[in-house]
């Protein structure tokens, strides 16, 4: 039952004061004035008690523009290393076109070998906000730069590298039930836990990163440290599986240059101010981009083809019925080998064999049909 409200119970209160005193008066002249009084008082207590009944609810009116099942939607802050290959900014307009799915609370970025450092992160991931028309309408913060280890050294909470999307991510999530998808290294989020450990206890890591129980992958191998970190605190933690070479992994979920050549020019919101790619050229929209990112990649496959490693990360918290995932005791990576630890209270979850077709399926469908995502700022 809802609580009334101020202007009720105030009525209500006058109401039942002005009833009991009637009762007493009642009481004292029963015998003079009788049956009329008494009559006369009873109507005028069921004229008024109705005010104390809660009233009829009023249909809540959703603000244009604001989805009725926005307190479904998952509420994410995507860390990325934005300027590494391509599956990053695909990732990303995944993610900006399922405004029905997720509310994108922000973007931190963490620089990892190939990007140019954290400002040719925080360029590429730009980019992907303005081709989306979402620049200066979802927060996009820099992260760490160097890596946990040097970082963490001589640690000050107050000046750090990295400090301001940090800061981000540890005060976003205190407002609300908000996850972190990372599909870059761990930095941040080991940065995040090292200043206030209290985080573990308010929010998850999607990750996608490790050939787990492989050695090897190029998130990991970025700061292999800051993963042991993260393995090691009592953070919820989901571990999105690459696997290269092996079916079980993302690293499964690719698409050939030419499916994207053939589907993808002219897809996602026309933008209003066209942006200049990283390769050149001046793009007014994802699929044009998306075409010029595939035409400037390196590839090992014949056919050329490149996995969407990190959208898939994204696609599993929109349907995870598009990959298994078990859980198991935390492992720990030393000298570059996994160690298990089976007596290890501690637990995370391992995802793996994704089902390529629906993903992908998915993947296009976003592009073709983009539902964009609030502004958040
Ligand atoms: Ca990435």
């Amino acid at each position: 039952m809802n609580k009334l409200n101020w202007t009720q119970s105030l009525r209500c209160f006058r109401s039942f004061h002005f009833f009991v005193l009637s009762l007493t008066i009642f009481n004292q002249n029963l015998l003079f004035m009788g049956l009329v009084r008494y009559v006369f008082l009873t109507l005028l207590s069921i004229s008024l008690f109705p005010s104390c009944k809660e009233k009829p609810k009023e249909p809540v009116s959703v603000p244009e523009g604001v989805s009725k099942n926005e307190a479904q939607k998952i509420k994410v802050i995507f860390d990325t290393d934005a300027n590494n290959e391509l599956d990053d900014q695909h990732a990303m307009a995944y993610m900006l076109f399922n405004g029905d799915v997720f509310d994108i609370r922000g973007i931190t970025v963490n620089a990892t070998y190939n990007g140019g450092g954290i400002q040719g992160h925080y360029d590429e991931a730009e980019r992907v906000l303005q081709l989306s028309n979402l620049k200066d309408s979802i927060p996009l913060l820099k992260g760490a730069n160097g890596n946990f280890d040097e970082i963490s050294d001589s640690f000050d909470p107050y000046n750090y590298d990295g400090q301001e999307g940090v800061d981000f991510i540890l005060e976003e999530t205190k407002k609300d039930s908000t996850i972190i998808v990372a599909v870059g290294k761990l930095t941040n989020i080991a940065l995040a836990l090292k200043k206030d450990p209290s985080f573990a206890e308010r929010t998850k890591i999607v990750w996608l990163g490790s050939n787990y129980p492989e050695p090897g992958e190029y998130n990991q191998d970025n700061d292999t440290i800051s993963m042991n970190y993260v393995l090691n605190s009592k953070i919820p933690f989901e571990m999105v599986t690459v696997r290269y070479g092996k079916p079980s992994g993302t690293d499964a979920v690719a698409v050939t240059q030419t499916e994207v050549n053939s589907r993808m020019p002219g897809l996602g919101p026309k933008a209003k101010t066209p942006i200049t790619g990283r390769h050149g050229g001046t793009f007014g929209n994802f699929g044009d981009y998306s075409i010029s990112l595939f035409e400037h990649i390196h590839y090992h496959t014949d056919p050329p083809s490149r996995p969407l490693f990190d959208m898939v990360a994204l696609a599993i918290l929109k349907d995870s019925s598009w990959g298994e995932q078990k859980s198991i005791p935390a492992p720990v990576l030393i000298n570059n080998k996994w160690i298990e630890r089976p007596q290890n209270d501690r637990e995370i979850t391992v995802w793996e064999n994704f089902d390529k077709e629906k993903v992908l399926a998915d993947f296009y469908e976003t592009m073709e049909n983009p539902t964009l995502v609030s502004a958040t700022q």
